[in-house]
């Protein structure tokens, strides 16, 4: 009997056992194939959402956390939306509501930003720490709920608060047009993104960049992607690092006959990318959220934070083509000091256009010839507005905007706004500041770089000059705004400007040692963040806000969500932000020039 109970014993142990073995060896497997093989379901072409007889509220959920993954072949930690990179593609038609609910379980306090969305009359929601809202804090969920409104086209969704989004945390935001008057032009979508990618970890990047005496250039990038997918050469990689050689690249698969409308979205922090499909010319038809008139190109620059729609018509012989992502180096700067200088980055990324049909194998077509200007948005003339659009003016406030760089007194490189470096303050978004603690504008301290103008309707000029050798991509938060010119120098040529048919954007690119002028009326009370979209640039102060409207705004009810997260990151004891801001930043007092 006992030895019965013993045999029985054994048994439940064996069992036990090869139950435990074979589950850890599962997670194993499963944890592998996570890292190299995840779905991020952008392969898979779509249609546009069907229309409802009325606006509905798109509800999502979205989870900050941070996963292994290894997009170009290199296993490290990265800061996931939804587990996957990039994260989940948001879809809503025009005039719908977008409800998302983020649940931050990064281990960091985070924020999420609607790139492009306007936010008419709900600039707390417009994403930015220190601006619009404290933080969420880790272990937090916060709602975002605004409506599209009039907008439709290709946006993102990205953290807007110590480079964060580089680590992993962007993802595509698509507005479908249930009017959309191309529709007859194409037949599926799909979205691509274009990103840098680091191996590092970006708040060790970010203590290298703003150490004192630091004599390089922004750290370079270990890779590019394409839609998440990139190759790296792990010979390159470290010891003991995972690694997966030839990493299988991106592969969109088209149909003869059909016609595709690529959403391209530049979603780096340092690079310029010029993307084309070999002997597939691309016919534009949006830009950052506006139609334009059907323009083809063969190449088409894409600044960072620039979307486009273009349409590639599938008319080619059944074979395998190359999709070119190739990141412009001639914009990339860099000395023997520059972090990560030996990076084995392969500037040349790619991914296939594969035919149904055709052979799994690699393409052998060839790259159209044509050159772009370095390192600059398309050129403006060439989009025009698909409807007739007004151009307010002229302008009764123009407000100059002079970027530089240089060092505080502790030798950190800066780069200023009028001669002033923008310190964010983590713990005081400017809005509650404003609306609920009644702070006057002029009380703000200088390195919040503020600017207002208060004529409801009226028409502003910001007047960006690029006073250095770097190029910059500057974007606009709370507007879309006419591009009405851009030159050389730092004197305004008004000869230069367009009044009768400019193009308007959210983003575009200022030459080294040049100007533009940016025009739109003043209608969408908030606090809008004006800012170069290089992520090193955003976190050395190249960075100012703008208070417009600020009489209407002083009666702007904040939800109770909004101003709630402040008080739970006092709270919060895990606020490692706040420890490692002392690290390197930030004496406010001190960094004046
Ligand atoms: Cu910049």
């Amino acid at each position: 009997m006992r030895n019965i109970k013993r045999i029985f014993a054994l048994i439940i142990t064996l069992f036990v056992i090869s139950a435990f073995s074979r589950s850890t060896l599962y997670e194993h497997l499963e944890h592998k194939r996570g890292a190299y093989d995840h779905d991020n379901g952008f392969f898979t072409p779509f249609t546009p959402l069907e229309a409802t007889p009325h606006p509905v509220t798109r509800y999502y959920e979205v989870e900050l956390s941070q996963v292994d993954l290894a997009p170009d072949g290199f296993v490290k930690k990265i800061f996931s939306i939804n587990g996957q990179y990039p994260g989940t593609i948001l879809h809503a038609n025009k005039g719908d509501n977008i409800h998302v609910t983020v649940k931050n379980n990064l281990g960091f306090p985070s924020v999420i930003h609607w790139h492009g969305m306007l936010q008419k009359g709900t600039t707390w929601n417009d994403g930015v720490t220190g601006q619009t809202q404290c933080s969420i804090p880790n272990g937090v969920s916060f709602v975002y709920n605004f409506s599209t409104g009039e907008q439709c086209g290709t946006y993102w969704y990205h953290s807007h608060t110590h480079g964060q989004y580089m680590e992993g945390l962007r993802a595509p935001l698509v507005i479908h047009d249930p009017d959309d008057p191309f529709r007859s032009y194409y037949d599926l979508e799909y979205v691509i993104t274009m990103s840098d990618w680091y191996h590092g970890r970006i708040s060790d990047l970010l203590k290298l960049r703003m150490a004192p005496n630091y004599g390089g250039f922004n750290p370079i990038p270990d890779s590019g992607l394409m839609s998440g997918v990139g190759r790296y050469n792990c010979s390159a990689a470290p010891p003991n690092s995972q690694c997966r050689p030839n990493n299988p690249l991106a592969v969109y698969k088209v149909t003869s006959g059909k016609r595709y409308r690529l959403r391209l979205i530049n979603m780096s922090g340092l690079v310029h990318y010029i993307f084309s499909v070999d002997n597939h010319p691309l016919k534009i038809i949006e830009a950052d959220g506006q139609y334009s008139r059907p323009v083809t190109v063969n190449k088409l620059p894409v600044a960072i934070g620039q979307r486009y729609s273009v349409i590639i018509e599938a008319n080619q012989p059944v074979e395998n083509y190359w999709m070119r992502a190739t990141i412009d180096d001639r914009c990339i700067l860099k000395n023997q000091s520059t972090i990560n200088i030996d990076s084995a980055i392969n500037y040349k990324v790619t991914g296939i256009l594969r035919y149904d049909g055709a052979d799994i194998a690699d393409p052998k077509s060839k790259e159209y010839p044509d050159q772009t200007e370095p390192c600059l948005s398309l050129d403006q003339s060439l989009l025009k507005p698909y409807v007739p659009l007004q151009v307010p003016g002229p302008a009764t406030n123009e407000i100059k905007l002079t970027a530089t760089f240089g060092v505080d007194s502790q030798n950190i490189g800066r780069a200023f706004i009028n001669n002033s470096t923008y310190a964010v303050d983590d713990q005081h978004p400017t809005l509650e500041k404003f609306v609920n603690n009644k702070v006057a504008l002029n009380q703000f301290p200088a390195n919040q770089n503020i600017y207002s103008y208060d004529k409801w309707g009226e028409t502003v000029d910001i007047i960006f000059i690029n006073n250095n050798f770097a190029i910059h991509p500057i974007h606009m938060h709370g507007h879309s705004f006419f591009v009405l010119g851009t030159g050389s120098g730092i004197e305004v040529d008004k000869s230069k400007l367009n009044l009768i048919d400019p193009f308007p954007r959210d983003t575009f690119v200022l030459n080294s040692t040049s100007w533009a002028v940016f025009r739109y009326k003043a209608t969408n009370p908030g606090v809008w963040t004006i800012h170069c979209h290089i992520e090193w640039h955003v976190e050395m102060g190249m960075v100012a806000q703008i208070i417009e409207l600020p009489t209407a705004l002083s009666k702007a009810e904040i939800p109770e969500s909004v101003t709630d997260l402040c008080r739970q990151q006092q709270k919060s004891k895990r606020s490692r932000f706040s420890r490692r801001n002392r690290l390197y930043n930030i004496d406010m007092e001190r960094i004046k020039v």
